[in-house]
């Protein structure tokens, strides 16, 4: 189908992370105004000075609801009235056992994918609501249905954002505005780097002798979904790389069974 709707403003948070980069470029090849969001100024300065189209950085951690809504309150009137909300940031962090894991691992997980993601949601949703129009996408993770060993946390962010997006679906009916989950699988990013703290060689083993999706890819179905008439809406994509799939179920053998 070919595009017949474009988001005039798009707000993206983790701007400056692998996917939010893609989506930037992706939308700003479109002719859309930009609101970049991301906690690193120079990033944020380097990826606008990239982009042809009108543009608002916003330096904020997402988890700091006082600073995020000041931002919000703050946007320049031509950057204020969002269209397209794609709420990106987000982060694992470890993958060891649940009971060798870091409960503060544990925490920054929740406070960034899911709570920062809800308060984001819920400054911006009423401004779409009272202009009859929006859309929010979400970047949640096919971790989000398929549980994986060392997942705990991080999969259940990614449930959150999945169920808040069509929960969110059942309150917006008639109101115009849209939401979409987005559900990928392996994409190479600094995804694992931020994982495993750091430590490049375990990262570049999730990626090795396979071939994973790229940002872009994603970026893809954010487009499309993005840009599709505002009379359709796309629920939930679930994308993978090819030599990806879901796996079997863990069973523990001895010989007591
Ligand atoms: P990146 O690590 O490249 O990007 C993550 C982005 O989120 C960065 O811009 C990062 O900023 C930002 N971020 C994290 N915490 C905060 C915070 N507290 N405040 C503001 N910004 C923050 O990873 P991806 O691009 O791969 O990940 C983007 C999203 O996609 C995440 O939600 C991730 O869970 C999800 N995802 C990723 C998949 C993958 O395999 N790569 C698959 C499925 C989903 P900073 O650089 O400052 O830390
Ligand atoms: C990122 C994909 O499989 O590492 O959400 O959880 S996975």
């Amino acid at each position: 189908m070919s595009q017949s709707y474009r988001p005039e403003t798009v707000l993206i948070t983790g701007a400056t992370g692998g996917f939010g980069t893609a989506f930037a470029h992706r939308f700003a090849g479109l002719g859309c105004r930009l609101v970049l969001v991301g906690r690193d100024a120079a990033k944020l300065r380097a990826l606008a000075s990239g982009l042809t189209v009108p543009v608002h950085t916003v330096q904020v951690d997402v988890r700091d609801r006082p600073a995020v809504e000041a931002a919000l309150a703050a946007l320049p009137t031509d950057f204020a009235a969002i269209d397209l909300l794609i709420n990106n940031a987000g982060l694992a962090l470890g993958a060891d056992p649940a009971f060798r894991s870091n409960l503060d691992d544990w925490e920054v997980m929740i406070d960034t994918n899911d709570k920062a993601l809800a308060v984001m949601t819920g400054l911006v949703l009423p401004g779409m609501v009272a202009r009859g129009r929006g859309h929010i996408i979400n970047i949640s993770s096919t971790a989000g249905s398929y549980p994986y060993p060392g997942g705990h946390v991080y999969c259940a962010s990614k449930a959150f954002v999945t169920q808040f997006s069509l929960a969110l679906r059942a309150d917006l009916i008639g109101t115009g505005v849209r939401v979409t989950s987005i559900e990928p699988g392996m994409v190479e990013t600094d995804f694992s780097l931020v994982r495993f703290k750091g430590d490049a060689e375990k990262a570049a083993r999730v990626y090795a002798d396979t071939t994973p999706l790229t940002a872009d890819d994603v970026a893809e179905a954010v487009v499309w979904a993005g840009t599709l008439p505002p009379h359709f809406n796309i629920n939930r994509i679930e994308l993978m790389p090819t030599t990806q799939g879901p796996g079997a179920l863990g069973v523990h053998r001895s010989p007591k069974g």
